[in-house]
């Protein structure tokens, strides 16, 4: 049994729209924190994040309200540095996706205080790899991982010394919106991705065991980060970025058990939940039932699995 910290991180700064900094509310509302109690884990709820604007960054023409995202950035890299140091498993309750450009960079620096190398899972219909230099948009949302594998290096957001990921690091999976200077740079810096189609013809268990094979081998530590528009948005419409062709209920849900079994993960992030685009809570709980079968409930016991 885990001893799990809650952190909200109420930032909705990074999208292009408001209402995902609602996100941490409805999650505690569909009873993220009972569900994870009653499978026998202690859960302490650090209530949300209230960082202060980064005054001491300028305004930047690609990066949308960059010192609010950087506030955020900041007290998270803390908060989530200092949860796993002291042992207990940090999860994130977003906020925009921007969010993890503090909560990656937290658990990077204490995969080198433990000296084992972190894996990042990136459960999204989108690559975020823009840079302000490529992005579309100019939000940030869209840029995290190439900001924690050190290339979207535009602003001193977090000191210049953090410890990046290494893309090949990096697994993508359910990805169906990619922007064409991003298919350039992911190829580039070679992310591991599993597109939707890699999931149609290989399914999902032979891609989440390979995964996790992976991590297991180089005694890796796994952070997984699971963005509302993962999954498909008839299951899930309660986010401001949806692309249709998603993963399905038992898509998801597999990922999960098999992370669970594996006992690799270290760290997670639940972001882009926007309850005033939802359907009646319907997204908010069906990410709540993920956490659950992250964190043990199964369908029913069974033998572990041969190596
Ligand atoms: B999300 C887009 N690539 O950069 C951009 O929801 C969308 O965190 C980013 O995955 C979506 O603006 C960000 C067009
Ligand atoms: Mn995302
Ligand atoms: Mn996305
Ligand atoms: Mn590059």
């Amino acid at each position: 049994m885990k001893t799990i910290t809650l952190i909200g991180a109420p930032i909705e700064e990074g999208s292009g729209r408001r209402g995902a900094a609602m996100g941490p509310t409805a999650l505690r509302i569909a009873g993220i924190d009972t569900v994870l109690a009653e499978l026998g884990h202690t859960v302490n709820d650090e209530g949300d994040l209230r960082p202060l604007p980064a005054r001491d960054l300028a305004n930047h023409p690609g990066a949308n309200n960059l010192q609010s995202v950087a506030a955020f950035a900041r007290a998270l890299d803390e908060a989530v540095h200092d949860t796993a140091r002291k042992g207990h498993f940090p999860i994130i309750l977003g906020g925009d996706h921007a969010l993890s450009m503090g909560s990656v960079s937290g658990m990077a620096r204490h995969a080198q205080d433990v000296g084992r190398p972190l894996f990042v899972l990136w459960l999204d219909a989108h690559a975020d790899f823009n840079s302000p230099a490529t992005s579309p948009s100019g939000n940030m949302h869209g840029m995290p991982v190439a900001f924690f594998c050190g290339e979207a290096e535009f602003a001193p957001i977090l000191p210049k010394d953090r410890p990046l990921v290494d893309p090949k690091k990096v697994y993508q999976v359910g990805i169906r919106s990619v922007d064409a200077r991003e298919r350039e740079e992911i190829a580039e810096h070679g992310v591991n991705v599993f597109d939707m189609r890699a999931i149609d013809e290989m399914g999902m268990a032979h891609i989440i065991r390979q995964i996790v094979d992976e991590v297991r081998a180089a005694n890796g530590l796994l952070h997984v980060s699971l963005d509302v528009d993962f999954m498909d948005p008839e299951l899930a419409p309660g986010v401001g970025t949806t692309v249709p062709g998603g993963a399905t209920f038992r898509e998801a849900h597999l990922i999960m058990e098999v992370l669970c079994d594996s006992g690799l993960v270290s760290s997670l992030d639940v972001v882009e939940l926007n309850p005033f685009l939802d359907d009646r809570g319907k997204s908010a709980r069906i990410l709540v039932e993920l956490t659950a079968s992250l964190f043990g409930r199964r369908i029913l016991d069974r033998p572990t699995r041969a190596a």
